[in-house]
């Protein structure tokens, strides 16, 4: 996106977790030009430090080093995490200690709010021919999506204990082009992510709000009505890409669970207990 969004409103600093990953490597230099600082943490190498950007690498599942990481931060965008269905043991120590390690530091800080990268796969059990709200019951796909819903119910309690504010993005498939025909429904384009991002972070009062992240595509399974509050105005759709992807995937199997339910091939991976 060329524009910022919101010139008017400019952080301190503020911490991107996950840095290294694909959708942290988008945000990076798109946050940069709403703060004084950008701090990007990660386990994985995060490159050289450009102007106004401090490099922390750290496990989320070590408490002492999380607890440093959140010293002096205005805001988090929390991307950091294990993002598919993989081993629970690397679940729990990234999604669920992480996670607890991640909020009891912001707790400590001070820290007033936090955009959480929850997912889709929190409700990937609904059948692809429902439409979901955030209020609808939790049908998580797996032990990845069950983490994530024990992370907004982590946000929805800091919120109410702590006041800590939280804005939970469900984010659908944030990829540089939708990849098939489930993704049609589920795609979230980076400028929109960025967008999405934004919003949450600058919305006047959220308290613990959860929003779907997907582009203004013409199907779609989520009605974010009740979230309109948080601003979020998707520009892009994948309409775009319909035809292609029609041509190259050829007719539905209809007795595949992937293309039943809305999170895809989540529902047939795993689940690997080590
Ligand atoms: P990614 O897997 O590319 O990036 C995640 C990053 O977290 C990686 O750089 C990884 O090194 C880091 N990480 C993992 N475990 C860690 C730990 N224990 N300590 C510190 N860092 C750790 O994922 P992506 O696509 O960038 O997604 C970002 C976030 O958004 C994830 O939380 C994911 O679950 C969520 N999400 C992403 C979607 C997408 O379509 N890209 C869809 C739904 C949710
Ligand atoms: C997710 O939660 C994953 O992090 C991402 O890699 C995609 O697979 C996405 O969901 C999806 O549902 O397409």
């Amino acid at each position: 996106m060329t524009d910022s969004l919101c010139t008017h409103l400019r952080f301190g600093r503020i911490l991107l977790t996950g840095a290294a990953g694909n959708l942290g490597r988008q945000l990076r230099p798109r946050l940069k030009r709403y703060c004084d600082q950008l701090r990007l943490s990660d386990r994985a190498d995060l490159g050289a430090a450009a102007a106004g950007e401090e490099l922390v690498q750290v496990d989320l599942a070590d408490k002492a080093a999380v607890h440093q990481l959140l010293e002096g931060v205005d805001v988090v965008v929390h991307m950091g995490g294990i993002s598919t269905e993989q081993a629970w043991s690397a679940i729990l120590g990234a999604n669920i200690v992480g996670l607890v390690n991640l909020y009891e530091a912001a707790r400590a800080h001070g820290v007033k709010r936090i955009v959480f990268a929850s997912s889709n796969h929190v409700t990937g059990f609904y059948r692809q021919d429902q439409v979901v709200s955030p209020q609808d019951p939790i049908r998580p796909d797996g032990f990845y999506g069950l983490s994530k819903a024990f992370g907004e119910g982590l946000a929805q309690m800091y919120w109410d204990r702590f006041r800590i504010e939280t804005v939970s993005l469900r984010i659908g498939s944030s990829f540089p082009a939708p990849r098939d025909r489930r993704m049609l429904a589920t795609w979230l384009s980076y400028d929109d992510t960025e967008r999405l991002v934004m919003s949450a972070l600058t919305a006047p009062v959220v308290g613990h709000t959860i929003v779907y992240g997907v582009s203004d595509n013409p199907l779609t399974w989520w009605d974010n009505t009740s979230a309109r509050h948080v601003g979020f105005r998707p520009q892009d759709t994948s309409e775009g890409f319909r035809a292609e992807i029609e041509q190259r995937q050829g007719p539905i199997d209809t007795s595949d669970p992937a293309t039943r339910y809305q999170g895809g091939a989540f529902v047939r991976s795993g689940p690997f207990i080590d």
